[in-house]
């Protein structure tokens, strides 16, 4: 019998409306639940500054995934997720309740309409690029050099590990 085959996926969790720590933990919780995935590595959960958003800090955090899903089947089950939690998009980057993001599926580069992998500000932002490097220092970007190049450019985004 043919075995699916599986692909590294990382996704990036954010939160800073409600319990922002407990909406995060409970993303993890039910990420371990998806059918299809298998969730690896979890960083440390870190509150941060909003960057381009408003309201009190986030809570941010990165998961590993082994996932047999397409990454527009995990894209679908990550916004289930968000609204399990009642994920509103009043506006671009307001305050949410819970935000997942699949941030690197594989090496694809994919650029759907909905949907752009790479995530496109990864690299720019302490909230994804400390967490990852926690869990996966040696983490490639497709059509980017190492992540691990992009931490002293993100060093002066106010990131605390919880
Ligand atoms: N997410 C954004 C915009 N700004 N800032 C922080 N600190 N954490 C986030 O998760 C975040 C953000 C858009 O998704
Ligand atoms: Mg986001
Ligand atoms: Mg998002």
């Amino acid at each position: 019998m043919s075995q699916a085959v599986s692909t590294t996926a990382y996704i990036g969790i954010g939160a800073n409306l409600g319990d922002a720590q407990a909406n995060v933990q409970d993303a993890i919780a039910r990420l371990r639940r998806l059918s299809g995935c298998t969730v690896g590595a979890v960083s440390s959960l870190y509150r941060t500054a909003p960057i381009d958003s408003s309201g009190d800090d986030y809570i941010n955090a990165v998961a590993c995934l082994e996932t047999t899903l397409g990454a527009e089947a995990l894209l679908q089950a990550l916004h289930g997720i968000e609204q399990a939690h009642g994920r509103e998009r009043p506006y671009r980057n307001a305050p949410r309740t819970l935000d997942l993001d699949l941030l690197l599926y594989g090496q694809e580069e994919i650029n759907s309409p909905t949907l752009q992998v790479p995530h496109p500000r990864m690299c720019e932002r302490a909230f994804v690029i400390v967490p990852l490097l926690e869990i996966a220092p040696g983490a490639t970007i497709p059509g980017r050099i190492p992540a691990s190049c992009y931490a002293s450019a993100v060093a002066d985004q106010a990131i605390t590990r919880l």
